[in-house]
């Protein structure tokens, strides 16, 4: 019998009733329901009809369920927590949130990729959206960010082209959620400035092992200002309290057809059992001087500060300790406006910046439908706001009186007179400098000052370790082995000479090319001091905190082993999940029964961060003729993991082709040890790399 039909008695009455333990049903207007079941038909077998308003209200509602997606950045996940301040910044920052410290102010922070839309894969290999919203005493400051601290292009003009380049083909619709086609690459070999970012979107920092292990950055130059009005400029940072991971790129691919929220579910979860992700605040903070004196222009958004030239200065941290509790309400509605900053902080010239102030808000009136998205709660702040703009579309607020316009005299007749400008508190722009160059002429011009396009390409990719460097270079091979349009490689590689001769090399060997001419540049290439924190591998953790170590079992795994490899594993902070070929009722070496927590079929290795085999002589035995759990050893290996294993277990691995490095270890006390780190000098013998 149906589900369905169970839940029916027969005369169509569900066995459910409006009781204590349930609210009353009601339709929108509030109108009791009795049969949530059936609509209202003109006999037993008769059509229905149109009177049916609980039913016409009930699919008309569901009728406009969607709204439209970001047309960047649509697909997100969210958390709620609070940002705690370090330290006072007052003699920086008039910002009510950066005055008092250890004061907590509620955030709430989205996560997302740039390209692909609402339904796609959480790994891709793409840019992450790094948005903050912080609701301050004075106001949302949003802060709305990437993991990547550059951008692709200079001025805003530029950005529906680069979009519409990296997005589905218009034709096809396809690829989705990929920039390995033909219209980005036609793209980007047209638009030098993008190089710097095209580095950093090759590398391993475009495939983050986890929201949680990435970095976030500001971008653009911003400015706080102080209570005398003087300006710093401030980069801002965020840094993940795990360090930074990534994933291989193969690793990827497969984790692609293992969970397609494989993101989304590792925020939520660690929310779920209390690791709150955290990440600290870092502001780079410098004067004009320090701005002219720099050999790239601040107020260009290709260009970032090495952290070796201005340090970063932590500040603070966010703690996201809360799952929203809808989806739709929470993560699909909040609108981040870079234009809300609050007293105390202020933008720059940044032309990019300049054009994201306007772009954001006329977004929110397309997505959510009404100039009114601000009192959505999760938009609306939570500090008290009142101005005269009234009504529009779902305006959900009943102001009271007859003050919606000011000036107004009305308190003079004991009426309620509304709010009034506040000339100390309230919000001033920076009034630039005295020898401002906004008073120029009217101009469609890019400064010099923004014309070198390659010196911090060429800064990121000689900061990379050896192994980053091959990862960038085969990034670019697969990438362009995918453009079908045959003159769009050599345009490429004649950009990617000014960057690196070694990987434009490297690139046009992997593609079978000659090298050719290199292309004109409009600066000269400048030789930068290589910058270590913009590595991954030279600045990783090694830990195991934050991590999911996957332990492979069957009928007959020693228990002791398993309980103290389980110990071990917990005790570093990390998630331990048993797999095996059947999920119940699995019979360890003392007799007990347990459960797994994934069968293997639906739980590859890739969803791992270390391994560990744990079977018996003839539970290897049994793993070994499953194709499967030989593909699960030979993922952890070539996905540069640790690998744990019993003696018994040893056959398994070596059918798996397993060579047995620093990064193959019995499960015993190394193996935690081994477990916090990858092995990338593995990587030469597993796959060929340019
Ligand atoms: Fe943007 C969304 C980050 C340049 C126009 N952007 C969006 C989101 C992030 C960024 C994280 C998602 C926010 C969320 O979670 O809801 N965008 C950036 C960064 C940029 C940048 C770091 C460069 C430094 N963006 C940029 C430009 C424009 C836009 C130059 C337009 C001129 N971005 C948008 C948008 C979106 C958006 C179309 C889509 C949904 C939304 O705004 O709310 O307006």
């Amino acid at each position: 019998m149906k589900q369905s039909e169970r839940k029916t008695a027969p005369g169509g009455e569900t066995h459910q009733s409006a009781d204590q333990a349930h609210a009353q049903l009601t339709t929108n207007h509030g109108i009791p329901i009795s049969d949530n079941q059936n609509s209202l038909k003109s006999g037993e077998r008769g059509p229905v009809l149109l009177e049916d308003f609980i039913l016409r209200e009930k699919i008309f509602h569901f009728d406009h369920e969607r709204i439209p997606e970001r047309i960047v950045h649509a697909r997100g996940s969210a958390a709620h927590g609070y940002f705690e301040l370090y330290e006072s910044l007052s003699d920086i920052t008039t910002a009510d949130i950066f005055q008092r410290k250890g004061e907590k102010t509620p955030v709430f922070a989205r996560f997302s990729t740039v390209a692909g839309g609402a339904g796609s894969v959480d790994t891709p290999r793409d840019v992450r959206g790094f948005a903050v919203k912080f609701y301050t005493q004075q106001g949302n400051w949003d802060l709305v960010g990437n993991n990547i601290p550059v951008f692709f292009i200079q001025d805003a003009i530029k950005f529906p082209d680069l979009i519409h380049a990296v997005k589905m083909e218009a034709n096809s619709g396809y690829p989705q959620a990929a920039s390995a086609h033909d219209t980005f690459w036609d793209f980007i070999s047209l638009m030098p400035e993008s190089t710097h970012m095209l580095m950093w979107a090759m590398s391993d920092r475009a495939l983050p092992r986890s929201l949680r292990m990435m970095e976030g950055f500001g971008v653009h130059t911003f400015r706080l200002v102080n209570a005398k009005g003087k300006s710093t400029f401030v980069k801002f940072h965020w840094k993940p309290k795990l360090g930074l991971q990534s994933t291989v790129w193969d690793e990827t691919l497969k984790l692609q057809a293992a969970d397609n929220d494989y993101h989304r579910r590792d925020l939520y979860e660690a929310i779920e059992s209390g690791k709150y992700p955290e990440w600290e605040l870092g502001m780079q903070l410098f004067d004009q001087k320090t701005a002219d004196s720099l050999p790239y222009d601040v107020l260009d958004a290709t260009k970032l500060i090495p952290e070796e030239v201005v340090p970063v200065r932590i500040v603070g941290r966010m703690v996201l300790d809360r799952n929203p509790d809808n989806f739709f309400a929470e993560t699909e509605q909040v609108a981040f406006l870079p234009s809300n900053v609050v007293p105390g902080i202020d933008f720059t010239n940044d032309p990019l910046l300049q054009g994201r102030l306007f772009s954001y808000m006329d977004t929110q009136k397309s997505r959510l439908g009404t100039t009114n998205f601000h009192q959505i709660p999760i938009n609306a702040p939570k500090c008290p706001f009142a101005n005269m703009q009234r009504d529009g579309m779902m305006q959900t607020q009943v102001p009271k009186g007859r003050a919606n316009y000011e000036p107004n005299s009305l308190a003079e007749a004991g009426e309620e007179a509304g709010a009034r400008e506040d000339k100390e508190a309230g919000f001033t722009s920076f009034r630039g400098r005295p020898e401002n160059e906004e008073q120029g002429d009217k101009l469609r011009i890019r400064p010099e000052s923004f014309a070198d396009h390659y010196s911090q390409a060429k800064l990121f990719y000689e900061s990379q370790t050896e192994n980053e460097q091959a990862h960038i270079a085969s990034a670019i091979v697969f990438e362009l082995s995918k453009v079908e349009l045959e003159h769009i490689a050599p345009r490429m590689l004649a950009n990617l000479r000014h960057v690196s001769e070694d990987l434009a090399s490297r690139v046009a060997k992997g593609l079978g090319l000659t090298l050719p001419e290199k292309s004109k540049t409009a600066a000269p290439v400048q030789e930068l001091k290589p910058s270590p924190a913009l590595s991954i591998q030279k600045n990783m953790k090694e830990t195991l905190e934050g991590r999911c170590v996957g332990v492979l079992i069957a009928d007959g795994t020693d228990a002791s082993i398993l309980d103290k490899l389980k110990k071990d594993i917990t005790k570093a902070g990390a998630d331990c999940q048993l797999v095996s070929t059947k999920i119940n009722g699995i019979t360890l070496s003392d007799k007990s029964k347990i459960k797994a927590d994934g069968q293997l079929a639906g739980t590859p290795s890739q969803l791992f961060d270390a391994v560990a085999i744990v079977l018996s002589a003839e539970g290897t035995e049994m793993m070994s003729k499953e194709g499967a759990a030989v593909q699960w050893v030979m993922d952890a290996f070539g996905h540069l993991k640790a690998i744990g294993y019993t003696e018994e277990s040893k056959s398994l691995l070596e059918k798996a082709h397993v060579e047995f490095d620093e990064g193959v270890v019995k499960v015993d006390d190394s193996f935690v040890k081994a477990a916090s780190k990858r092995f990338f000098k593995r990587e030469p013998s597993v796959r060929e790399l340019p």
